[in-house]
């Protein structure tokens, strides 16, 4: 057998620095991809850390390797394509792999640069293209020969997610990686997602199916993460969709006792937790800090339309909750959800505060490629038919598309307003804080004193600017 010499890439957050001030992750995807193939030397570029590279010293790393995999969501789709073609300029074959390439696999009709894209999951299909099986014959593989392209048949989805190899955290530095400035790392514990959110391409990618790694992996898993680090982003979009799961999870983090050593963060359902008090209960034990919520709208309406699933009356019962138990609320929303108009939206803006979030995020509506959002968007003109990611400089960040309530203009306008609202309310944080805070009167925030320095060593006003940035840097780039 051939060593092979891999680069693996990651390319570069397209908000900029903004963003990557504030949370950097490590980059879970290569780092599996590499722990499938002990028997090849693969190195790791995450070009959101090392940022010293331009088109020159690109092209003498490229030189070393043989063969570049870089992984491609829609909003690093043009990045992605430059850096291929780059490679292909010095002879070097490409391999392009995830949610894009995934959802629009003709990218590799329309990109020349483009040799091959894994589609779906890649660790089976990555170790039998580097172990020399014809391409013909591996599943999930689109390739380029003689000038036509091929794409095979798709692969089925993992059995059994126990089975795939430990990520190789040794191949990153640990350091710069960190959300709001606390050591971090990411851990994967179940994949997809049984919702059918008109929006979303994890029920796409994952065709609405969902699988789990047991709870005796996911600690062993937790075991591999480099010492130092403080903050674990379990990343998978559902992480509470088997309730049994996470309490097994959580009675293990308390035996081994993990939740002395990490904290946790997870992405969750509205309604999963409003409906699972005892569930929330044990998290918290467990050393649970923080979810990450997808409400989306606080309009009826409009999460109907949208499929989302949950219904209002479970906002205040979910965040009391989850105040209660000293877990954090990070809300993420989208502006543009379609059955909206500009003073819903600005209502919604109300509501999180008067519903006393603790962190929002606002993301424009977007038509990603393969969701029944854009199918719909396309079929009533809200998007351009021959939407071309690749000439999108700024991702998704900047409005694509229009709703028959508002234009990209409103939309962008409403975003600048969403963080404006909540991060500029002086007089909301105030309350929050300091008058009304649950970090001082509730002692199961305790935990935020550990984080507290840290936090105003690099000062509120300072995370507040680096938001405005992001903003910003969001919609002034094109
Ligand atoms: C964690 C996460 C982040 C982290 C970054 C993590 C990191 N450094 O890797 C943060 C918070 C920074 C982030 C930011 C963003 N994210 Co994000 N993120 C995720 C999340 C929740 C998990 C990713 C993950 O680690 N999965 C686990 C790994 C193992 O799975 P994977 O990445 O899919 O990789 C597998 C395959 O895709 C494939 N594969 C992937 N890459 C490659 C490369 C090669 C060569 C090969 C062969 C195979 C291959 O093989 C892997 C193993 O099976 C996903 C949702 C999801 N379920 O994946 C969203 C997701 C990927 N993010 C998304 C988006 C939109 C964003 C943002 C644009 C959001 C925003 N407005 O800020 C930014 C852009 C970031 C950027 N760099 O451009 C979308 C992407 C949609 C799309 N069509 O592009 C997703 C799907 C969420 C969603 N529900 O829509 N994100
Ligand atoms: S619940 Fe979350 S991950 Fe599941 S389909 Fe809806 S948005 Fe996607």
């Amino acid at each position: 057998m051939i060593k092979l010499k891999i680069l693996l890439i990651y390319p570069p957050f397209p908000f900029g620095r903004g963003m990557a001030s504030i949370m950097c992750s490590p980059p879970l995807a290569l780092l599996n991809l590499a722990g499938t193939v002990p028997e090849h030397n693969v190195d790791i570029l995450d070009l959101n850390v090392d940022k010293s590279y331009g088109i020159k010293k690109m092209e003498e790393k490229l030189r070393k390797y043989d063969l570049v995999g870089i992984t491609c969501m829609s909003a690093t789709l043009r990045m992605v394509v430059n850096l291929c073609k780059l490679a292909k300029k010095i002879g070097i074959p490409t391999l392009v792999g995830g949610f894009h390439p995934t959802l629009d696999p003709n990218v590799i009709d329309k990109q020349d640069s483009i040799d091959m894209i894994v589609r779906g999951e890649g660790e089976i299909t990555f170790k039998e293209l580097l172990s020399g099986k014809p391409k013909k014959e591996i599943l999930g593989l689109s390739y380029r020969e003689n000038g036509k392209v091929y794409h095979n048949p798709e692969r089925p989805f993992i059995k059994n997610l126990d089975e795939l190899p430990f990520p190789r955290n040794d191949l990153v530095n640990r350091k710069p990686y960190q959300y709001l400035w606390i050591p971090a790392w990411n851990c994967e514990t179940s994949r997809g997602c049984t919702f059918t959110c008109k929006f979303c391409c994890v029920n796409q990618f994952y065709k609405r199916s969902y699988r789990t790694k047991t709870p005796e992996r996911v600690i062993k898993e937790l075991y591999q993460i480099p010492p130092k680090v403080k903050l674990v982003f379990f990343v998978d979009d559902n992480f509470t969709l088997n309730k049994k799961r996470v309490m097994r999870i959580c009675k293990l983090l308390q035996k081994t006792r993990l939740n002395k050593k990490f904290v946790f963060v997870c992405q969750a359902r509205v309604d999963d937790i409003a409906n699972n008090p005892d569930m929330v209960e044990e998290m918290h034990k467990s050393g649970f800090i923080c979810f990450f919520l997808g409400f989306e709208s606080f309009k009826q309406m409009a999460l109907n339309r949208m499929n989302k699933g949950y219904s209002l009356d479970k906002v205040q019962k979910c965040i009391n909750l989850c105040h209660d138990n000293g877990i954090m609320v990070f809300g993420s929303f989208i502006i543009g959800n379609i059955g909206e108009t500009k003073e819903e939206t600005r209502k919604t803006f109300k509501l999180m505060k008067d519903f006393n979030l603790d962190f929002i995020m606002t993301m424009p509506i977007t038509p990603f490629p393969g969701t029944e959002l854009t199918a719909e968007a396309i079929e009533k003109g809200w998007v351009e038919k021959d939407l071309k990611w690749e000439n999108i400089k700024s991702g998704e960040s900047k409005p694509i598309m229009h709703t028959p309530d508002l234009t990209a203009d409103d939309i962008q306008e409403l975003l600048s307003e969403s963080y404006r609202s909540f991060y500029n309310d002086t007089k909301f944080l105030i309350r929050k804080y300091l008058l009304k805070s649950q970090f001082f009167s509730n002692p199961n925030f305790k935990w935020t004193r550990k984080f507290a320095y840290k936090f105003f060593k690099n000062g509120i006003t300072k995370f507040v600017m680096r938001l405005d940035k992001i903003v910003d840097e969001a919609y002034l780039t094109t």
